[in-house]
């Protein structure tokens, strides 16, 4: 847990957000600003800024790509779905604790901008 930080504040529920689905070690709510039909967060619980220092964790790694499987299914996108995480500033990052976006529910643009 890292005092400042928005999504730990989700994980302890000082803070409670629209949870889609949650396990042991990563939980899944609804993206504030939608970008699809489905566009849900999947986030490790333990507090790690970006996806290269969450390799460095492989169990919790897995956790978030797990449960963003579990919340493909759940919202019957078995047709495909984008799971994508932006890592620094470059690249659009804007929360500092790690996050998968699960995209779905239409179909997606190659590359993205
Ligand atoms: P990124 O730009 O990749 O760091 O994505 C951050 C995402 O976090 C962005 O799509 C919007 C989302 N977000 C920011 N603040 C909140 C919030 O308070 N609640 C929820 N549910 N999502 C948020």
């Amino acid at each position: 847990m890292s005092e400042d930080c928005l999504f730990c504040k989700f994980i302890v529920r000082d803070i409670e957000p629209d949870v889609v689905a949650e396990s042991e070690l990563a939980l899944a709510f609804r993206d504030i600003n939608p970008q699809a039909p489905t566009h849900v967060l999947v986030i490790p619980k333990k507090h790690v800024a970006t996806a290269a220092e969450l390799g460095e964790h492989p169990g919790d790694l897995a956790a978030v790509v797990a449960l963003a499987a579990q919340v493909a299914q759940d919202e019957g996108l078995g047709a495909g779905y984008r799971l994508v995480t932006n890592t620094g500033a470059d690249a659009g990052q804007s929360v500092f604790h790690c996050h998968f976006h699960l995209l779905g529910g239409r179909t997606m643009a190659w590359p993205p901008g």
